[in-house]
């Protein structure tokens, strides 16, 4: 049986999974999510791309927004605020909720989270095994000016940092990040049955999630990085940029945080060929195929937007062609 380790994200890393899924119905597809996103809200632990990926492909997910559960209500949301507690910018639902009760009541039980994933999952069967990338606390912060700080003595405007929720979800990422920095992930351990997965896969998938606050922090916690260079078999991503833009999301913000232009080719050229041994571009970046292939990974232009589950299927078959021909 073919095993196929997938590192993800949020709503690309999920819509992926669900093509990939359908693509290859017999394979055994482990997930290692991203945790950076996570965030502390009313008490709760909230994990947005673990719950991203379990309600879509547990057919949960509201399926428009990408995130967050379909035929939605806010009624505790709506209480809250009347008691003039929030934040208000953060939509939680009511069905919602329950997952992150859940999730809470069984963390302070003493459960890990890869142990409370895996008991949310068994509602959900989302025919993947999905692992968070570390049982460790990681939460990623976006460095910003802080408009409300007076300049310092250079001139230079005072900076903060906030959540990366803060940034992407209340900020819509429109002010510039000057750093995006995996708080916690140095000292972190990749989660139970996460190198175990890598060193059993056949294949190892980057779907097109978000290079830095994704798929970056999820090769932030030492080790992962590390097992999937040094696991001998293909290691095959996908664009998340289409024509010099993200497909979706403002992923543009924070790769030129890291100093990276928003290209195919550029994102190609982050993760190195030391990791990557072959790239997914679209056919509108046809051009950029020989640039890729010259920095040492195996390059294809393909249609790369996940129009439909189809549409994601043929893509997915597309990156598993490429593994197979890095493998001949
Ligand atoms: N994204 C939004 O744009 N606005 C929200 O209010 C919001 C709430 C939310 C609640 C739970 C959840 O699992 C995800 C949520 N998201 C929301 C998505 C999330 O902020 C990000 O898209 C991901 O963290 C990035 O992968």
């Amino acid at each position: 049986m073919q095993r196929i380790v997938v590192l993800a994200g949020g709503i690309g890393g999920a819509r992926f999974l669900r093509g990939l899924r359908s693509a290859v119905p017999d394979a055994e597809i482990t997930v290692v999510g991203n945790t950076g996103d996570d965030i502390h809200l009313f008490g709760l632990k909230v994990c947005p791309d673990l719950d991203t990926v379990m309600y879509t492909l547990g057919g949960g997910i509201h399926e428009e927004q990408g995130w967050g559960r379909a035929e939605e209500t806010f009624v505790v949301k709506e209480e809250l605020a009347a008691y003039g507690v929030g934040p208000e910018w953060f939509g939680l639902g009511d069905r919602d909720f329950a997952t992150h009760i859940v999730r809470t009541q069984m963390i302070s039980a003493g459960y890990p989270l890869s142990a409370v994933t895996e008991a949310l999952c068994a509602r959900w069967q989302p025919g993947v095994r999905l692992l968070p990338m570390t049982d460790d606390r990681v939460e990623t912060h976006v460095l910003i000016d802080d408009p409300d700080a007076e300049g310092g003595a250079d001139g230079k405007a005072a900076r903060k940092a906030v959540h990366f929720q803060e940034y992407w979800v209340r900020l819509r990422a429109s002010v510039d990040a000057h750093a995006v920095v995996p708080v916690g992930a140095d000292s972190a351990k990749p989660a139970p049955g996460v190198l175990e997965a890598v060193a059993e896969a056949d294949t190892v998938l980057f779907p097109p999630s978000n290079p830095v606050v994704s798929i970056g922090t999820i090769l932030a916690v030492p080790g992962i990085r590390e097992a999937i260079a040094d696991a001998g078999v293909p290691v095959v991503g996908l664009s998340p940029i289409v024509g010099d833009a993200p497909v979706r999301g403002m992923a543009d913000k924070v790769l030129a945080a890291v100093g990276v232009e928003t290209s195919a080719a550029a994102v190609a050229a982050h993760y190195g060929s030391g990791l990557l041994d072959g790239w997914l571009v679209d056919t509108v970046d046809a051009g950029t195929v020989a640039a890729v292939e010259e920095a040492g990974i195996r390059c294809r232009a393909v249609p790369l937007l996940m129009r439909d589950e189809q549409a994601t299927a043929e893509m997915a078959r597309q990156a598993l062609e490429l593994a197979e021909e890095v493998r001949a």
